[in-house]
């Protein structure tokens, strides 16, 4: 007889409150309790490590971590497939859940490693740089949420994150470009009303999170300290807002100084459904079919949890 084999169901470990959920709307920020189990954190911490083995140009900054090295790919790293796992998991698609809403799609995603003694400070600036994130019709301001895992402990000495509470209430501000000596971005906010003086420090423990939208201010200290400072960072944005690519350039930062190719960027749809003609899941998906399949699978499996 025929074995019956039954549909596994995903566990999901849901560390955002509702309480964080208010903080969130109202800070443009937030640092919940709790963040990645154990096993995981391990895991992340072992498959980030080697991507540093694997890939010399980690300090400071790398783009698109997520995304493997092949063939056609303009951003990733060796090794992106494992922190591919990390991007879709569900403590953290569950947390951007929490924050953004049901529909999700995976935009982009970085590591900033600080190394011990030289880690360059971040200016503060707002995530809203990139020209393709627009809010749906009728809507005031897209809604993304930056989830930031800390792989080392991460706290004041070796310059953990620090948001200014409330600072993105009004948007997009001016930022000023050019880079400063010893400064991770070339663009960055000044004066403008913004009270530095109010910035929280994130201090987040190896597996713990942050996560902060588009508008809130945000920076780091240099890294002096005698340890690493490493994150990293996942992107997500609500799918009935558009990943417009019309602007059609590349623009922003990208690895080595050289300008981030946004419009070519793939993205993932990762819980729920896309609600935005514009979004395109096939544009920058050269060699990727596997990645594209395992979101699918995710996608699939968290719908049922999530949304029921
Ligand atoms: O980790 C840092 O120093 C910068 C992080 C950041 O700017 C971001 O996640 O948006």
């Amino acid at each position: 007889m025929a074995t019956q084999l039954r549909p596994t169901t995903l566990s999901v470990d849901r560390v955002m409150t509702d309480a964080d959920a208010v903080f969130f709307r109202e800070n443009g920020f937030v640092l919940p309790e709790r963040g990645l189990d154990a096993a995981t954190t391990r895991t992340m911490v072992a498959d980030i490590d080697a991507t540093f083995r694997d890939n010399p140009d980690w300090h400071n900054l790398v783009r698109m971590p997520h995304v493997p090295l092949r063939a056609g790919q303009l951003e990733g790293v060796i090794g992106g497939e494992k922190l591919f796992e990390i991007a879709i998991h569900p403590t953290v698609i569950a947390a951007a859940q929490a924050l953004i809403g049901d529909d999700l799609i995976l935009w982009g995603g970085e590591i900033f490693a600080k190394p011990a003694g030289i880690g360059k400070a971040t200016p503060w600036h707002q995530d809203c740089y990139n020209p393709a994130i627009k809010p749906a019709p009728g809507r005031a301001l897209a809604r993304s949420v930056m989830i930031w895992i800390a792989v080392d402990d991460v706290d004041v000495d070796n310059g953990c994150l620090r948001f200014v509470p409330g600072s993105g209430r009004h948007g997009c501000l001016e930022h000023s470009l050019g880079g400063k000596a010893n400064m991770l971005l070339d663009f960055q906010v000044e004066g403008q009303d913004v009270d530095f003086s109010s910035a929280v420090d994130a201090v987040r423990p190896s597996g713990t999170f942050s996560g902060h939208d588009l508008f809130v201010v945000h920076g780091a200290n240099a890294n002096t300290s005698g340890r690493r400072r490493a994150g990293i960072t996942f992107h997500y944005m609500n799918a009935a807002d558009a990943y417009d690519r019309s602007f059609g350039s590349a623009t922003g930062t990208g690895a080595g100084g050289k300008p981030a190719p946004l419009a070519q960027r793939p993205i993932w749809l990762v819980l729920g459904e896309n609600r935005n003609p514009v979004n395109d899941f096939t544009i920058g998906h050269q060699q990727l079919a596997d990645l594209d399949a395992r979101a699918e699978a995710r996608r699939r499996e968290l719908n049922a949890v999530l949304l029921n």
